[in-house]
């Protein structure tokens, strides 16, 4: 086989375009998500453009029992897995903290903390193993300042950026490589997830901007994957030209 890389969350948006970029560029793919014939087409897709093998590892990253089995039991063969990109991850509601959904609560921290804790646990068992591998996880803009009615979406994306750090640290002895990559405002289904279908106020959030596109990030994690193996980008924040933090965007077509 050709280096494997596992792709979580690539049903669409970033992990859809990196599995494309990854397929393009000789690898062979674990696609994840939870809808199904999503995976089919794109395993599809890829398999049949670029002659790569792609496994299809359904599963939803918050099911601990599922996420250990499905890694664990992979043929052996897809075992010698090169590169996780961490990425399954969504945000629910844009609300003020006394007003937020506890539903939303949970389901944010059971998907982006627990589930990418899971995921990064069962890989990082088997690159210990070969003593090699490298870890991407898909953090956030978000993980590194608050923004007014982030706050949870927040917590879960700096949560990330400590978890990074100490995997980091825990995986120095056993070679692996652990990147934090965090987007700005990036047109992908992010938003629409985020206003739970609301497509209006899904697209105001690229009102008046070019926006990261799911490509941009995704030439961004091919990038930082395939750099020298004693070269490693520890954390990497992009943004589109248009935004300089959580809170400042440049929308005047006219300046
Ligand atoms: P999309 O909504 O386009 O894609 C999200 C992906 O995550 C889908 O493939 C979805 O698959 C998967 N996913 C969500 N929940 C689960 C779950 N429980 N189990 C397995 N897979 C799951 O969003 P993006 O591509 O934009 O987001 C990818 C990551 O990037 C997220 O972690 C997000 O927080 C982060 N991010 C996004 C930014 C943006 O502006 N777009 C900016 C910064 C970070 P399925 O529904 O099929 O399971
Ligand atoms: C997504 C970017 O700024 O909408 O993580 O939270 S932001």
């Amino acid at each position: 086989m050709g280096k494997i890389v596992l792709i979580t969350g690539a049903t669409s948006g970033f992990g859809k375009a990196a599995a494309r970029k990854f397929g393009a560029n000789g690898y062979d793919l674990i696609i994840n998500g939870r809808r199904t014939e999503r995976l089919a087409e794109l395993a599809a897709e890829i398999g049949n453009k670029y002659n790569v093998a792609v496994l299809q590892l359904p599963f939803d990253v918050r099911d601990e029992k599922k996420v250990f089995e499905a890694i664990g039991n992979l043929p052996d063969n897809w075992k010698a897995i090169d590169v996780l990109v961490n990425n399954a991850g969504l945000a629910l509601g844009r609300d003020f903290f006394e007003e937020a959904s506890l539903e939303d609560w949970n389901t944010m921290i059971d998907t982006n903390v627990k589930g990418l804790l899971y995921v990064g646990k069962a890989v990082a068992q088997l690159m210990a193993l070969r003593k090699q591998g490298h870890i991407i996880n898909m953090s956030s803009i978000a993980g590194k300042e608050v923004y007014e009615k982030g706050n949870v979406y927040c917590a879960s994306k700096f949560a990330v950026d400590a978890i990074s750090q100490g995997m980091r640290i825990d995986l120095l002895r056993h070679h692996i490589k652990v990147t934090s990559i965090n987007p700005g405002a990036a047109e992908t289904e992010f938003s629409l997830v985020r206003f739970k279908g609301d497509e209006a106020t899904a697209q105001k959030t690229y009102e008046g901007l070019t926006p990261l596109s799911g490509e941009d990030v995704a030439d961004v994690i091919f990038y930082c994957a395939t750099l020298p193996p004693h070269v490693c980008i520890n954390d990497l924040t992009v943004t589109c030209l248009q935004q300089a933090n959580t809170i400042y965007f440049n929308r005047d077509p006219n300046s």
